[in-house]
């Protein structure tokens, strides 16, 4: 195989954000964009992934088809010797975490942008996972943009297009790449981890109804193999199940606003039982009862309460839990009750690996819809659902066919009842300019330096204000201004950060939580709960006289 020497020029702006590396993709499908940052990736691994397999999938979204080849001659160009590829470039995220502990890759790409709308006016994005499966630390990121600073030549293979619509294998010189299904190696290892006979027991009965919106993303690849044919699910239990390359002009985010549809089925009379969706590359997920709505906080606190009952992967125990920081601590309170050690990270995937691969956490999750286990390194939107399915399933292994069933939201409130419920809300102000954002977290910072234990906000006392630093136990590795917040003597608190998954402009989020241990008041709308504190918050941070918004444009 000729490779070829093709000189480039260094492009500015390729730093990874949260989550890997985001544009809009008529950025990405520009010229070298892309393959300047593939390339400053093999410059920054060195020699590591010389002679080495890794994996390459994504959500399906435009332009993945061309960025595939694109990676494919790149990989080969630097040495790379085998790459494995899900068929037609599908691998939802967990898959490709799923598949690069398989095969035993040394790492792999994941071209997607995640909930971020797709299509030649919209998003792409890449990201990088190393060999357990977890998403790169920042050490290596940093590397990579420093390379995309000097970048001068790509070291391209000339190999013609390889097609990726049927599964085998094709070899240049010493050189292979192989299409694998999508599914096979994730559906193995939830094999493992579920008891689905289990869940078939509860999807196939006549009186249980689910509805999965897979909102026309990389779980529409999944849904029916998993749920229909293999847990005995009726067709009609999944919608938008069919992946399209825009999801079909909407937005994947499986939240109250953007999953309008499944919201207004299980917010009716006819509602279902169960309701679920994920989000476009498949590792977020939303769990609904009828008429209910779980927060995400709720939803990783109540399966790590019931996972060693319910799910065979935990029948020894959970070794430890872990949350980001702004989500809600109702996990921190099983994991009291359990006697395990529960972590506070900064907000993002990739902070949990290190805790899994030492062996300190089972069950972990974030309050934006992600929710996982040590069985990937990612987090897992169809995991999040079989765990919900089992707990179900377990609940209601016993209740006659047309007996009364034991539901989502009875499962809630007797989780609050035991723990107590932690109120949460989330605001996000999307689109608003970047500086007025920044200089608006600047003030908050200098508040919050400032403030002092006892100070009062309206009734509540503060504790102490700071901005989120963390310390990883298991590297020592620093991370520093992950959120500003103002924590008050009852354990409420506010927080505020910028988003770093969006392609342009600046998302505000605001987190509010609140803690409710008197039964007798738990079952409020959270909103109403949290009403007071939302104000003291917006005052705090004059949101609205930085962003000039007066409302946000979702509320979680
Ligand atoms: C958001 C979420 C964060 C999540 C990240 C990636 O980041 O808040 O919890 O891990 O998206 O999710 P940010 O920086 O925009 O707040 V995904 O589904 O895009 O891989
Ligand atoms: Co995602």
């Amino acid at each position: 195989v000729t490779i070829k020497e093709i000189p480039t020029t260094p492009i500015e702006g390729q730093k990874t954000g949260t989550s890997g590396l985001r544009k809009k993709a008529a950025v990405f499908s520009e010229g070298n964009y892309l393959a300047n940052w593939v390339q400053s990736l093999f410059s920054a691994l060195g020699d590591e992934s010389r002679g080495e397999a890794m994996v390459l999938g994504g959500d399906g979204r435009w332009f993945n088809k061309e960025a595939s080849q694109i990676i494919l001659k790149l990989a080969c160009g630097n040495g790379v010797k085998k790459m494995y590829v899900g068929r037609d470039g599908y691998l939802c995220t967990p898959a490709a975490s799923a598949v690069i502990r398989a095969r035993k890759a040394f790492g792999g790409f994941i071209m997607s942008a995640s909930h971020n709308p797709g299509g030649p006016n919209e998003d792409w994005g890449i990201k990088f996972n190393y060999s357990s499966g977890e998403p790169a630390p920042e050490k290596i990121t940093d590397a990579i943009y420093g390379f995309t600073q000097t970048v001068s030549t790509l070291k391209m293979a000339d190999i013609p297009d390889v097609d990726l619509s049927v599964c085998g294998v094709t070899k240049f010189g010493d050189f292979e790449v192989e299409v694998i299904d999508p599914v096979e190696d994730y559906l193995k290892l939830l094999k493992e981890v579920f008891d689905f006979d289990l869940i078939k027991s509860l999807l196939s009965r006549s009186d249980f109804k689910m509805q999965f919106d897979a909102m026309h993303a990389i779980t529409g690849a999944y849904a029916k193999p998993i749920f229909v044919d293999q847990l005995g699910a009726p067709p009609s239990s999944c919608v938008n199940d069919e992946p399209k390359e825009d999801f079909a002009g909407g937005h994947p985010d499986p939240n109250l606003t953007y999953a309008e549809e499944l919201v207004k089925v299980m917010f009716s009379a006819s509602a279902p039982d169960f309701g679920a969706a994920s989000d476009g590359d498949g590792d977020r997920n939303m769990i609904l009862g009828n008429n209910f709505f779980v927060t995400p906080s709720d939803s990783v606190a109540i399966i790590a309460a019931n996972a060693v009952e319910c799910i065979p992967y935990f029948k020894s125990g959970l070794k430890g839990l872990a949350r980001s920081m702004p989500t809600a601590a109702a996990l921190d309170r099983v994991a009291a009750g359990l006697g395990v050690e529960c972590f506070e990270t900064p907000t993002g995937w990739k902070f949990f690996g290190n805790l899994m691969d030492a062996g300190r956490c089972s069950v972990c999750g974030e309050e934006s819809f992600g929710t996982g286990a040590d069985h990937v390194r990612e987090k897992d939107g169809m995991w999040a659902v079989l765990a919900w399915l089992s707990i179900l399933a377990y609940r209601n292994k016993d209740v006659p066919v047309g007996g009364k069933l034991v539901g989502v939201k009875e499962i809630t409130e007797e989780h609050w009842a035991k723990y107590g419920r932690n109120f949460f809300s989330r605001y996000d102000y999307e689109g608003c300019e970047s500086d007025p954002c920044n200089a608006m977290v600047e003030a908050l910072r200098a508040k919050a330096a400032s403030a002092k234990k006892g100070d009062k906000y309206g009734d509540y006392e503060l504790d102490y204000a700071d901005d989120f630093e963390y310390t990883d136990p298991i590297d020592g590795s620093v991370a520093k201004k992950q959120g500003v917040r103002f924590v008050f003597t009852d354990g409420s608190r506010f927080i505020f950060r910028l988003s770093g998954t969006g392609s342009s402009g600046a998302t505000v989020r605001m987190y509010i939580e609140q803690y409710e241990a008197d039964k007798s008041k738990q079952g409020v709308d959270a909103q109403v709960a949290l009403a007071p504190l939302i104000k003291i918050a917006l005052d705090t941070s004059d949101l609205e006289k930085f962003t000039g918004r007066n409302a946000p444009t979702v509320i979680t």
